[in-house]
């Protein structure tokens, strides 16, 4: 079938079987402990968590329903010959687990092009709000406001079985992927363009087409725009985003409000928010010592950053020891398009210089570069300049993946999430007692 629902909904009885039988013969086994250096710490490496749609290797980087990123640059259906996979393949990956064929793809592409009317009190919201607003601010403002249309919220107050609730949420998730590229489009042109909207186009896809919105036609920005909302969707279950959307979604909050809640975790410095800071800080770099900067210069730059108590952004993980292959993808496109841009040469200069400073504070858990360290440089080089637009682009992307997760969460019926809290007191008299 190329129908993606169809295809989904074929695949989730096994899956709830599976999963029945995973917890009536094993319910009882340990996944891990729980120390209290990992409660105080963030929960840092407590396996508490069901994430269907992608999987965390500290060495290797993440896997999108088992394919690391460059199988999936092979892999997925592509806009053209030998180009970037298109996100609307990875949508349907994460929804089913199969590698879509290029008419599946398609086909989704189709579907989210007839969901992707944006109602007009969603531009009055928008124009509404203070001309300073953060564009995140804006996205997640923008998306509450199309709350009012959640199919799953009207099912559940008509009193819908629990067994079905995956059906309308599905059926506000594409609503909601299908309208973002409109709606950060929008919030890119009203504000730094003047509010001068431009129109959906009707033969791109759904990645393109975001480009396309926001005023840039350029091939080669169109293919970085499919290879950027292709690796930001999903990098498991923990991270703020993804955590907070599953949070929400588990108090059975409908897509819109799940998901709104996973944007404004994004929108901090320490997780979405680095791309907008690494871009601020590379300013900083070229402001004072220019573009030909040497490493000597640069080792003084990171080590001044340092000092001030600030992070160098774009650097060090809270799970990855390694260099993000999200990263590394970003590079290898750089090399591929863009190999004389100074701030490419830049950024692959920090790549030398960075990893052993952060080593040699002897406190950080991972020296090497995160996706965010790339993304700002191939936006910049297309034009895209307007640092503080940044996360909202990793914001629409990370969408594929926490929906897709959304709708399996309640196809898999997962409770609401309660995990234990306790007082320092109480954790003093547990370890008094051990
Ligand atoms: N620069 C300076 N110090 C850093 C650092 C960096 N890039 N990365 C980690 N550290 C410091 C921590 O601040 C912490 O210091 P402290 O003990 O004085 O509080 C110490 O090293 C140990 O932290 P560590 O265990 O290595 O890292 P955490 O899991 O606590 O935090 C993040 C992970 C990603 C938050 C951290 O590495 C960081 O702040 N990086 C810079 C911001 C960034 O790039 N975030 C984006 C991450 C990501 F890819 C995304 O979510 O988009």
């Amino acid at each position: 079938t190329t129908d993606l629902k169809a295809s989904l909904a074929e695949k989730i009885p096994a899956e709830q079987e599976r999963l029945k039988k995973l917890k009536k013969e094993h319910g009882s086994k340990e996944l891990g402990s729980c120390t209290v250096e990992a409660a105080i710490g963030g929960m840092r490496g407590i396996p508490a968590m069901l994430w269907e749609t992608s999987l965390l290797d500290a060495e290797e980087g993440i896997r999108f329903r088992g394919h690391s990123i460059p199988e999936l640059q092979e892999k997925l259906p592509k806009a053209k010959e030998g180009g970037e996979p298109i996100p609307e393949g990875l949508l349907w990956l994460l929804m089913t687990g199969e590698v879509p064929s290029s008419e599946q793809a398609a086909s989704v592409t189709e579907m989210l092009r007839q969901r992707s009317k944006v109602p007009d009190h969603v531009y009055r919201v928008l124009a509404a709000q203070h001309p300073n607003t953060h564009p995140m601010t804006q996205l997640a403002t923008a998306v509450l406001s199309l709350q009012v249309d959640s199919k799953f919220a009207a099912a559940y107050r008509s009193g819908m079985h629990k067994s079905k609730y995956w059906d309308p949420v599905f059926e506000d998730s594409m609503d909601l992927i299908a309208k973002l590229p409109t709606i950060a489009a929008a919030i890119y042109r009203n504000t730094y363009k003047g509010g001068d909207l431009v129109e959906a186009s009707s033969s791109l896809d759904w990645g393109a087409n975001l480009a396309h919105m926001m005023g840039f036609t350029d091939d080669g920005c169109l293919e970085m725009m499919r290879l950027y909302q292709t690796i930001h969707a999903d990098h498991e279950g923990g991270n703020v985003s993804a955590h907070a959307t599953h949070l929400v979604g588990s108090a059975l909050s409908d897509p819109y409000l799940s998901y709104a809640a996973g944007m404004t975790g994004l929108a901090g410095p320490l997780h979405g928010l680095a791309n907008q800071e690494v871009l601020r800080w590379l300013t900083d770099v070229r402001q004072q010592v220019g573009d030909d900067v040497t490493k000597e210069q640069m080792r003084e730059f990171v080590w001044a950053t340092l000092k001030s108590g600030k992070v160098v952004p774009g650097f060090g993980h809270a799970v990855l020891r390694k260099t993000d292959p999200r990263y590394t993808c970003q590079a290898v496109f750089a090399r591929r398009h863009m190999p004389d841009y100074p701030l490419y040469r830049l950024t692959a200069m920090l790549y030398d210089v960075v990893p052993d400073i952060l080593k040699e504070t002897g406190k950080v858990k991972n020296p090497y570069p995160n996706v965010d360290a790339h993304s700002g440089v191939l936006l910049q080089y297309y034009g895209i300049t307007e640092e503080s637009f940044y996360t909202v682009l990793f914001g629409v992307s990370r969408a594929l993946g926490v929906l897709s997760q959304g709708v399996w969460s309640r196809a898999l019926g997962l409770p609401i999430e309660r995990p234990k809290s306790l007082t320092m007191a109480a954790i003093e008299q547990r370890v008094a007692q051990a």
